[in-house]
């Protein structure tokens, strides 16, 4: 009958159903294996079977964190020509190379996972794509620079050495050599301080001010309270990430401020005091509702950031095309020479 004869699958779908069951069973051997894996502690490689899901996860953060990388050039950047001395400037060039250089072993490290460095920047011009929120204030003198070097660099070595054990390969071996690079970052921020502690009134008060500027927008750039963070359960399950939020903050806390008093300079929050019982740092109450308002595009600099960079991309095309030109023409030479 008509009405049957709609019921009956034709020989494609018979096929797709009779292999229906055993993709199904495939599919859960390869999740099976690739939780063992996870089990295991062992690394997910690219040409391995992976969730969707924790693909996808890879892709956020990693594409978020190269986006931070680049993005944080513009801080800093502000201050190369500006730079005190030769020495200071130089060492300030080749830190904010430095930065460009992380964005781009990132971009490589999301592309293993199938993803385009073309969708990645437009994401990030687009708006759509998130960078770290600490990249939305501005510097406004020298010290700021100081300042981003020893606690933001200090907070990123903190974020990031647990990432050097991501169970991603292509992250975590990436995130080695950014680990390394990211101490000298901020061991150069503290040296910079530490002269300007040892010169003037004047001096010593600028970085006061740049401490109190940045404290608070440091502790919230490791992201928002355990309780509210609906990344970091299916993270930590899959050994993404290692440490929580709340448990990264408190670590940079009680190694940062015994640093502040070999600088002479101090935290700004009455409330913090060292908890013998606990044996860490107790510090105040951080105001979330500026964090969120800095990552949905309301903070004091998100504008001008992301017009910045839009604008390096857009004048950046003409070296882009010529490297393709060049090349396309070194393969047609190539081509050429073998025929
Ligand atoms: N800013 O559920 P969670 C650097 C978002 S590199 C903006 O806790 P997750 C080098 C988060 O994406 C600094 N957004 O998320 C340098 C999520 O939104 P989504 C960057 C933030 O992923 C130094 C939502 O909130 N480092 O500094 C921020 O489990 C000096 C809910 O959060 C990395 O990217 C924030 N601060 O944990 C350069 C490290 N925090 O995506 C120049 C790798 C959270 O669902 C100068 N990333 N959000 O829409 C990570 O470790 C993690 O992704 C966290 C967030 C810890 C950032």
């Amino acid at each position: 009958m008509y009405t049957q004869a709609l019921d009956i699958p034709d020989a494609d779908q018979r096929a797709r159903q009779a292999m229906a069951p055993a993709a199904e069973a495939g599919e859960k051997a390869l999740q099976a294996q690739f939780d063992a894996k996870i089990d295991a502690d062992r690394r997910i490689e690219p040409q391995d079977w992976m969730p969707d899901a924790y693909r996808k996860t890879l892709v956020r953060q990693i594409s978020q964190h190269a986006h931070s990388e680049v993005v944080g050039m513009l801080p800093e950047g502000n201050w190369i020509a500006r730079a005190p001395s030769l020495k200071r400037k130089a060492i300030l060039l080749a830190k904010v190379q430095d930065e460009g250089g992380h964005g781009l072993y990132l971009y490589s490290a999301a592309e293993t996972l199938g993803v385009t460095r073309d969708a990645m920047v437009d994401a990030l011009h687009s708006g759509k794509a998130k960078y770290s929120s600490i990249f939305n204030y501005p510097t406004l003198t020298w010290a700021d620079v100081g300042t981003i070097g020893w606690l933001v660099d200090g907070a990123a070595i903190m974020n990031q050495v647990p990432i050097c054990r991501c169970s991603y390969g292509p992250y975590a071996r990436a995130m080695i050599r950014i680990c390394k690079e990211e101490s000298f970052h901020q061991r150069q921020g503290f040296d910079a301080l530490m002269t300007m502690m040892k010169g003037t009134p004047a001096q010593r008060d600028m970085v006061q001010d740049a401490v109190n500027r940045w404290w608070w927008p440091v502790l919230a750039m490791f992201g928002p309270p355990d309780t509210d963070s609906p990344n970091s359960a299916l993270g930590m399950r899959w050994g993404i990430k290692r440490i929580s939020n709340d448990e990264l903050r408190q670590k940079f806390v009680d190694a940062t401020v015994p640093q502040a008093k070999i600088l002479g300079v101090t935290v700004p929050d009455p409330r913090l005091k060292w908890n013998e019982e606990r044996q860490h740092y107790d510090y105040g109450a951080i105001d979330w509702n500026e964090f969120w308002a800095v990552v949905n595009g309301n903070g004091p600099c998100n504008k001008e950031r992301l017009a910045t960079r839009v604008k390096a991309h857009a004048d950046g095309q003409w070296v882009r095309d010529a490297a393709l030109a060049h090349a396309r023409k070194q393969q047609q030479r190539s081509m050429k020479e073998a025929a």
